[in-house]
């Protein structure tokens, strides 16, 4: 071991790259640079890799297993080196080399297995648990294709797939050792064994090979790397001849190819259940065989292994545990449940009943038989536990099989010991209406585990200027403790911090432009307002909103062009599911509203409209510095948390928003003054729903600027679109208006009138981003996984390393 210096790494570079590739380093291409550095990288925390391991055997330390069907870490070189205390050193001696790190660190291509919120959250929780010392491992799939690349053809979504594959993968280390078979399919049937217990015999069965890619992830400078496994499937010779047309082979065999590129709805496919059962007891099967290493009665099972299910897809952990204590090691059926209900938790993300996971009983019958065995007599235990106590209707609705469906919430929920809510208006919602039944059965099992983010990835990866003005006021203690942002509260008068934090974010913004210029050939001006949705297109989220109110500005322009409006570039980056053909509408509305208000002279520039294609990690890491303004104004009641908000808080944006997810507690934290709250309460929105009394029409008949609005996506107004306009007018007219936009219409423009008002106070408006980004600190998802620990998990930190030794070692 080596201490590194800028020589020694030289040397390393130079050496690798010859054995590698056979050129010198001055020769070696960017890609042949990356992969270099990268397994550099990997060589430098492989050490702390295979000690973070043995420790956690010796010591024999409950791990969790955080199991989810997506994560979405983005690119891992800059994250990685930050994280090992590497990042300036690598980038002065890549400068020496000519070299820019932020050039190489693009060549990444981003891991993007994930959708959105959901993926990403999973993502920010591996890093703060690394980050915090804690034993907890990432489980899920390793998809050939990540989430779709989007771009916009004439307007339109066109999707194309993520190869993200194809140069290899830098990070990953397969490990065909430890791989698993996975039973699928044919006709399992219990049978007396020659001790009288009743097993299952399966005929006709399929069988897969799980084989586990493993990656490193690297806790901040504390000599911590706890893994995240991704299993893919491989078909076991032994199992060529078994299938019965190429067809069926082609379902298993692509069955780790891509990810369901659908947020927030299930669609009941075949080949999703089929992926979820595979990870699950690939991921519980691995868990099993470690801990009968350690030699330990199935009691202290609990004692040793926390198992957490991220929404229900990975659902199926609870009776895969069960079959594996049952079926494989004699374990009676009572204390096999007792010991699982006190391994699982879960967490609910949201409240959209389209959102809400079911099966058909005929589907799990045929995919995964033994599976349905066993939630059959769970289900009937439930029922038969529950009479006497609660009344028949409570129990029949809250029960696992209704009619032809399995509900995997309803499982998740009885078979683990905590249910939470992402956000505290969410977790409420939980126990007061969409879970209420199981609240009165549990009230124990409920709480709340509000989001967080990675924070470090957030300001100090994606915003060096500002990391700098935080440095220089308050010192370096937030870069560890995001709690200590708070200290920039006592600069909330000082003109120097407050225009140097200007000055910050405005170089963002000139590097944003600059990317709007080069990738959309739009032109927009880093003194105009940055207003930011960056989301998935869902119609829950309100991106019709943002839109209709641009388009009132637009026509209060054409009416009189002096309107004394500060000039703003709305700036969108959003996918859309590819059958969600509302939201598409959606899109290629934005995009001709976009259009037409971009080359239209006599608005001057006071409005620009950038859909931004292809939002990914990447992609937020460079707009989230760049934003004034977060637009987060789903219907209240809706959006279970909200991430972005987090995100753009810290990097100073000020908030308009409704009191829906997460923003409630962002208002609690800045106060009301210094964010923009407008729309509907939750409380309103469901006396609406109680009442049966919103009328749209009504609003539209009675409301000039929003017929005028309205009209224009029928009338002709905005060119080139068609069958998009009548979508939207017969949502928000015909369909009356599900989201409840027109009601909050007025609402929201005044909102962003104040927005105007008060970025024209330069003084003001840079106050309020401070008290922003002061107050960023508590949305972070190292104290959300503590609590995590603590409360459910019941895991504690480690501190084998000291942090010298955690870094700079080669
Ligand atoms: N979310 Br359910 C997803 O991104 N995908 C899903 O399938 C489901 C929820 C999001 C929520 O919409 C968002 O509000 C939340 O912040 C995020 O999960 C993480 O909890």
């Amino acid at each position: 071991m080596t201490i590194l210096t800028k020589e020694n790494l030289k040397e390393e570079l130079r050496q690798r790259v010859r054995e590698s590739y056979a050129v010198e380093l001055e020769d070696a291409s960017a890609d042949e640079l990356f992969f270099t550095l990268g397994s550099l990288v990997k060589a430098i925390y492989n050490d702390n890799w295979r000690e973070t391991w043995k420790n956690y055997l010796k010591e024999e330390q409950k791990q969790s297993y955080y199991f989810s069907i997506e994560f979405l870490p983005g690119k891992m070189l800059k994250s990685n080196l930050l994280n090992l205390g590497l990042l300036d050193l690598v980038r002065d001696t890549l400068s020496d080399l000519d070299v820019d790190l932020d050039d190489l660190a693009d060549v990444e291509k981003d891991m993007a297995l994930g959708n959105g919120g959901l993926g990403r959250l999973a993502s920010c929780f591996m890093d703060s648990i690394a980050s915090s010392g804690l034993p907890g491992n990432g489980n899920g799939i390793r998809y050939d294709y990540g989430l779709f690349k989007q771009q916009f053809v004439d307007g339109h979504q066109v999707e194309l797939p993520d190869e993200w594959l194809n140069n290899g993968n830098v990070w990953e280390i397969r490990r065909p050792s430890k791989a698993v078979n996975v039973h699928f399919a044919g006709d399992v049937y219990l049978k007396e064994n020659e001790n009288g217990q009743l097993k299952p015999v399966a005929e006709n069965e399929i069988i897969l090979r799980a084989v586990p890619y493993d990656t490193g992830m690297v806790g901040y400078q504390n000599g911590i790397v706890n893994t995240m496994r991704l299993w893919s499937v491989e078909i076991p010779a032994s199992e060529e001849g078994k299938y019965k047309s190429i067809e069926e082979r082609r379902v298993y065999e692509d069955l780790t190819a891509v990810l369901y590129p659908d947020d927030s709805n299930e669609r009941g496919r075949m080949t999703r259940l089929i992926q979820e059962y595979f990870f699950v007891s690939a991921g519980v099967q691995s868990i099993v065989r470690y801990f009968q290493k350690l030699n330990k009665p199935w009691s202290a099972l609990s004692e040793k292994v926390a198992i957490h299910i991220n929404d229900t897809h990975p659902a199926l952990c609870i009776p895969e545990l069960m079959r594996i204590l049952i079926d494989e090691n004699d374990v009676t059926w009572e204390q096999a449940w007792d010991i699982t209900v006190k391994v699982m938790s879960y967490t609910n993300h949201t409240i959209l009943a389209e959102a809400l996971e079911k099966w058909p009983v005929y589907l799990m019958k045929q995919i995964v038989p033994r599976m349905y065995q066993i939630i059959e007599e769970i289900d009937r235990r439930y029922v038969e536990s529950m009479r006497g106590i609660h009344p028949e209707d409570l129990i029949q609705r809250t029960r696992i099989i209704q009619g032809d469906q399995v509900h995997m919430a309803n499982l998740s929920i009885i078979g683990s010991h905590s249910t939470n809510g992402v956000a505290k208006l969410h977790s409420d919602l939980l126990k007061s209406v969409v879970l209420h039944d199981f609240y009165v059965i549990y009230p124990d099992r409920f709480n709340n585990k509000t989001n967080g983010i990675a924070q470090r990835r957030w300001s100090q990866l994606a915003n060096e200027p500002l990391s700098n003005v935080l440095d220089e006021s308050i010192g370096q203690t937030w870069r560890k403790d995001s709690s200590d942002l708070k200290l920039l509260m006592n600069y909330q008068n000082d003109e120097k911090v407050l225009e140097k934090l200007a000055q910050a974010k405005h170089q963002k913004k000139e590097e944003l432009a600059e990317y709007i210029q080069e990738t959309t050939g739009i032109t927009v001006s880093p003194n105009a307002i940055f207003d930011v949705q960056i989301k998935r297109l869902h119609a829950y989220k309100r991106q019709l909103l943002n839109l209709m109110h641009i388009l009132k500005l637009y026509f209060d322009l054409k009416d009189n062009p002096e309107l004394d409006i500060h000039p703003r570039v709305f700036i969108f980056g959003a996918k859309a599911a590819p059958s969600y053909t509302y939201a598409k509408a959606i899109i290629k509305t934005i995009n001709e509203v976009a259009n037409m208000i971009n080359n239209d002279a006599s608005i001057q520039d006071k409005i620009k409209i950038v859909f931004l294609p292809n939002y990914n990690v990447s992609l937020a890491e460079r707009i989230i510095p760049a934003a004034d303004v977060s637009e987060q104004i789903s219907l209240a009641s809706k959006e279970a948390s909200g991430t972005s908000n987090m995100k753009l808080m810290l990097n100073g944006a000020v908030t308009v928003a409704t009191l829906d997810g997460a923003n409630v507690e962002i208002r609690d934290a800045v106060g009301d003054e210094n964010i923009c709250i407008f729309g509907l309460t939750e409380e309103e929105v469901y006396a609406y729903y109680e009442n049966h009394e919103y009328y749209s029409k009504q609003i539209y008949d009675e409301n000039p600027v929003i017929r005028r609005v309205v009209d224009s996506f029928v009338d002709g107004t905005i060119p080139n679109i068609g069958y998009e306009g009548r979508e939207i007018y017969d949502s928000l007219i015909r369909y009356n208006d599900e989201y409840f936009l027109l009601r909050d219409f007025d609402d929201y423009c005044r909102a962003q009138e104040r927005i105007d008002t008060t970025y024209k106070d330069q003084a003001l408006w840079r106050k309020i981003s401070l008290v922003n980004i002061a107050n960023a600190g508590r949305f972070s998802s190292d104290d959300t996984v503590r609590l995590y620990a603590e409360d459910i998990w019941q895991i504690e930190p480690i501190f084998a390393h000291t942090e010298k030794e955690g870094t700079s070692n080669v």
